[in-house]
């Protein structure tokens, strides 16, 4: 069987880097391209993260690995997963990285590429979307020559007071009560929020099939602290390489986050990006989702940033998406194993 062609575009920090070794350990995927783009770190770091992963998975082949834009958005964010992005403890940096980068810039290279399998490619984006925005205002028909569009980010909803949060959850009432959240300001999305017009432009003009895991998606889909721990202790090159560069981070501490991220989902490990690519690859790993019309909110100070789900077509827009809601978590982590298994 033909394998499905895959760009992955990414700001590879720690659970794109994951998300990565899933993409290129899958049987039935031909990653034929990794675009670069700032966000969990800058540029220049998230392309030598993304050379990093290709060589820990020994994979030579046509990557392209490519520069990004960094056009009328927010500096990259140094707090998650350190200032080079794959938590700060990698000693040994190439330093002729750049020769091994592809002179041709990011944007140009996604359209070529799309142009020459046309109707073939899924595009996975796993960090701000400008990279896809300035696709679509290069070459207005790029997301008609796509086959599909997997979006990890966008939240859905508002957030209240963390104290609030803290009271409900002590209580037992958490899940009963409506709690919405956003990652990075109170109401968005990490991804989302470093360049909102982007995910906006990507949201009403992309009228390819469009999936999204949404933060809230993720959140509620984690797998557990003991299945991390089997992870990336599997003593295999890619299981070595996520023990490292997850060893000094933060996110990937059970206590921190049980004062973090589990006051709104509950505890366990969430590896972000990879439900996306976990989408591309098998979709029967996503067992329930939302289908309807969304926009991201640009003005404000609160809500810039944030996804709004129109479950009632208020807006009279021709074009769905689904927003992922649930998982096949056995299936999720499946692939999750094999990504540090391979050869
Ligand atoms: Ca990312």
């Amino acid at each position: 069987m033909a394998k499905k062609k895959v760009i992955i575009d990414t700001d590879c920090g720690i659970d794109d880097a994951q998300a990565i070794m899933m993409a290129l350990a899958a049987p039935n995927i031909e990653v034929v391209g990794v675009t670069c783009v700032f966000g969990n770190a800058a540029v220049e770091h998230v392309c030598q993260n993304v050379l990093r992963v290709l060589s820990v998975c020994n994979h030579k082949g046509c990557f392209e690995v490519l520069s990004g834009p960094l056009v009328g958005a927010s500096d990259a964010f140094s707090d998650h997963f350190g200032t080079d992005g794959l938590g700060d403890v990698i000693e040994d940096k190439d330093p002729k990285w750049e020769e091994k980068i592809q002179r041709e810039h990011a944007v140009n290279a996604m359209i070529r590429l799309v142009n020459e399998n046309q109707n073939q490619i899924s595009l996975v984006a796993l960090g701000p979307l400008t990279n896809l925005a300035l696709a679509i205002r290069l070459d207005p028909c790029f997301p008609q020559k796509l086959k599909d569009l997997y979006i990890m980010g966008g939240n859905m909803e508002g957030k209240t007071s963390t104290r609030l949060q803290r009271l409900l959850f002590d209580v037992g009432l958490y899940n009963s009560v409506f709690v919405g959240k956003g990652n990075v300001t109170l109401c968005a999305e990490f991804n989302f929020a470093s360049d909102p017009e982007s995910a906006y432009v990507v949201l009403e003009e992309f009228l390819c099939p469009t999936y999204v895991a949404s933060w809230e998606f993720c959140g509620r889909n984690p797998l557990t602290w003991e299945f991390f721990e089997e992870l990336i202790n599997q003593n295999t090159p890619a299981a070595n390489f996520m023990k490292t560069i997850t060893s000094k981070c933060w996110a990937y501490n059970k206590e921190i986050m049980m004062k973090k991220r589990d006051v709104y989902f509950g505890p366990g490990f969430v590896s972000y990006d990879s439900y996306a690519v976990a989408a591309c690859i098998d979709s029967s790993v996503i067992t329930e989702s939302i289908e309807c019309p969304v926009r991201v909110e640009l003005q404000g100070s609160i809500a810039r940033g944030m996804m709004a789900l129109d479950r009632t077509n208020k807006l009279k827009k021709s074009h769905s998406v689904f927003v992922l809601t649930k998982c096949d978590v056995a299936k999720f982590s499946q692939l999750l194993m094999e990504s540090v298994r391979q050869k």
